[in-house]
């Protein structure tokens, strides 16, 4: 009985997803959904992110936290359109938070929209909200063993940036195996090692969204 609610659940939330969807190809906006632990370096990425982008698109953002506003605070502060879901308790964004933020922007004025969800590395993997790809960070002081113990994530996403590279020689994370151990649950995830902090690596991530937001842009009619 309880499998059963759990999967009418997540089929409604796949229905408004589908519908999120349709209204962000009806306008064109490329929409990543970014997972990671609490701390990992979601906003942090983010904001590397518009430095990097804001010349070529116009990005949106939304931050889902269980509370608090500071990282939609971190984002406004760069001038950008952002707004805050607050779950109020619940640990992932889902379908229908997204869709109730979608009337604070003008859609037809965003190329990029990213949506950083809930700090955990469990269930935001199971909710899709209509974005394009799921990326998700790891960082090193996570440890090596993450892609083992909580694999739906790393399956899940497109992409997986391996975050706080400059803390790697303080301690213990066995890149090789975080690897590894990655592509074997995912064979097509893409994977970067970067500094949020010093920008090492971010190059090679920013090409590859580039990339992403351009087949996407051709794909359209
Ligand atoms: N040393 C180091 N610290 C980093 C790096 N990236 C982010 N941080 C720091 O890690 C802490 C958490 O970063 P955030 O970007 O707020 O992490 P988050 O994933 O958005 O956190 P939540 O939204 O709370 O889940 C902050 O103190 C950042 O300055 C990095 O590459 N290296
Ligand atoms: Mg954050
Ligand atoms: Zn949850």
């Amino acid at each position: 009985m309880i499998i059963k609610t759990v999967k009418n659940i997540l089929d409604a939330n796949d229905r408004i997803a589908r519908d999120n969807r349709s209204l962000f190809d009806a306008n064109g906006v490329f929409v990543i959904n970014l997972m990671s632990s609490p701390g990992a370096g979601k906003t942090t990425l983010v904001e590397r992110t518009i430095e990097a982008l804001r010349a070529r698109y116009r990005i949106a953002v939304i931050e889902g936290d269980i509370q608090d506003t500071c990282d939609a605070e971190r984002i406004a502060r760069l001038d950008i359109p952002v707004t805050q879901i607050n779950t109020g308790g619940a640990c992932h964004i889902d379908g229908n938070m997204v869709r109730e933020a979608l009337p604070n922007f003008d859609l037809s004025g965003i190329d990029l929209l990213i949506t950083e969800n809930v700090g955990n590395l469990v269930c935001p993997a199971e909710f899709n909200v209509g974005e394009n790809c799921k990326v998700m960070i790891l960082s090193t002081p996570e440890g090596a063993d993450k892609p083992m113990k909580y694999p739906l994530m790393f399956h899940e996403s497109s992409a997986l940036i391996i975050n706080k590279m400059d803390l790697l020689d303080y301690v213990d994370f066995d890149l090789d195996k975080a690897r590894r151990d990655a592509l074997a649950i995912n064979p097509k995830l893409a994977i970067f090692t970067v500094s949020c902090k010093t920008g090492e690596g971010l190059a090679p991530w920013i090409q590859w969204l580039t990339g992403q937001v351009e087949a996407f842009r051709k794909s359209r009619p």
